[in-house]
């Protein structure tokens, strides 16, 4: 009887403390924030501390304020050519992009060494469409990278050299070591002006060779530049476009009456679009495209070449806004478009084709990239119909 009487007193007094608690919990002011916080827990997008991404790492991550200072000027100390488990590189840098590189691992590492440079869009350093420089091409055994000027501007540029204490790649088979790769990487920089036609080295132990006696190519519409080692230019083997847009009668009052460029061409055009000003191939965007997104006649590839420059040099538009070039128009990785390709500037992008669908303006540009007839190399068709 005590025991049950005992028990019941009990009951009371839990369902007593019970209610006590419940209206606390209805008045408690943090009471939101408790719900808030129940919720974050069941997977709220909002709150950030349950983003394993931002979670801190017990692995230190590198930030703004432990990349290594970069030492300016050309006596920076650099450690020992690669040994071991260590990436280097040496890079010619226009604009914070490398534009011209070789990179190279240590006997511990199985990365290939190799020795190149970016598409023609990254040799292009104004953004006019038209290349600038050359890289020099190897195995990597070189160590060495070397640019060439072919342009007849100066441009100021950057032979940067980096150590990374690690295999590198990027694409997991070729060695790369630089600051997009490996935030902590050791940097050296040394500026220099590259005047026109000259050729500079950025090898391990710095810049090499001398602008000074370089030649100064002479520049300018109608004089044609010699192509170095070869002879006369000669006409290619393919045959010749047709009327109205693509005959040599037609192109004969764009190249200056110049019988040999008319005739060359000419069979580019053909190869290029058949004489068909319509012509179109925007394979980019299809997947498992090819890097194309080629107007006109003269398949003008907007993917490299879209620009402000193309507009108010080559299009009826009249346009009058900012400056850009084919990277904002179309989605980078690097030195490349994204593929398949993403459109960013739809408006742009349609400026640029209707202005390279009209035949005039397609062929003026041609004259344009092909420096007055005297360069063909931008177009593959030129390597089939063997036209220098
Ligand atoms: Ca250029």
């Amino acid at each position: 009887m005590n025991k049950q009487k005992t028990a019941l007193i009990a009951a009371w007094i839990l369902l007593f403390i019970t209610i006590l608690i419940g209206i606390f919990l209805l008045t408690d002011p943090d009471r939101e924030v408790l719900s808030a916080a129940v919720y974050s827990q069941q997977g709220s997008p909002q709150l950030g501390s349950f983003d394993p991404s931002l979670t801190p790492s017990t692995t230190p991550t590198p930030g703004v304020g432990s990349i290594t200072p970069t030492p300016s000027g050309g006596s920076a100390t650099m450690p020992p050519i690669a040994a071991g488990k260590v990436t280097q590189q040496v890079d010619w840098v226009y604009g914070n992009v490398g534009r011209c590189w070789s990179a190279w691992s240590g006997d511990q590492c199985s990365y290939t060494p190799h020795e190149g440079g970016g598409d023609l869009v990254s040799r292009d350093l104004d953004g006019d469409g038209t290349s600038d420089i050359t890289c020099s091409l190897g195995t990597g055994a070189r160590r060495k990278t070397t640019i060439t000027n072919t342009s007849s501007k100066s441009f100021e540029v950057r032979c940067e050299r980096y150590h990374c204490a690690a295999c590198k790649s990027a694409n997991g088979t070729h060695a790369q070591c630089d600051g997009g790769l490996d935030e902590r990487v050791l940097r050296s920089e040394q500026k220099i002006m590259l005047t026109p036609g000259c050729s500079l080295t950025c090898s391990w132990s710095g810049v090499e060779g001398s602008c000074q006696s370089a030649p100064t190519p002479t520049p300018g519409v109608g004089s044609p530049t010699p192509t170095s080692g070869a002879g006369n230019p000669t006409v290619g083997i393919c045959s010749e476009g047709p009327a109205p847009y693509c005959n040599v009668t037609n192109l004969l009052t764009y190249f200056g009456g110049d019988d040999i460029k008319a005739k060359n061409a000419s069979q580019i055009c053909s190869k290029e679009s058949g004489g068909n000003p319509l012509a179109k191939n925007t394979s980019c965007t299809n997947s498992g495209g090819t890097l194309d997104y080629s107007i006109g006649l003269y398949q003008i590839n907007l993917l490299a070449h879209c620009s402000s420059d193309l507009l108010k040099r080559f299009s009826s538009e009249n346009y009058s806004g900012a400056d850009f070039n084919a990277r904002s128009v179309f989605a980078y990785s690097g030195n490349s478009p994204t593929m398949p390709c993403k459109i960013l500037d739809q408006t742009k992008l349609s400026m640029c084709e209707r202005a390279m669908l009209d035949p005039v303006r397609n062929i003026q540009k041609t004259v344009s990239l092909s420096s007055n007839g005297t360069n063909w190399s931008p177009w593959a068709a030129a390597s089939v119909c063997k036209i220098q």
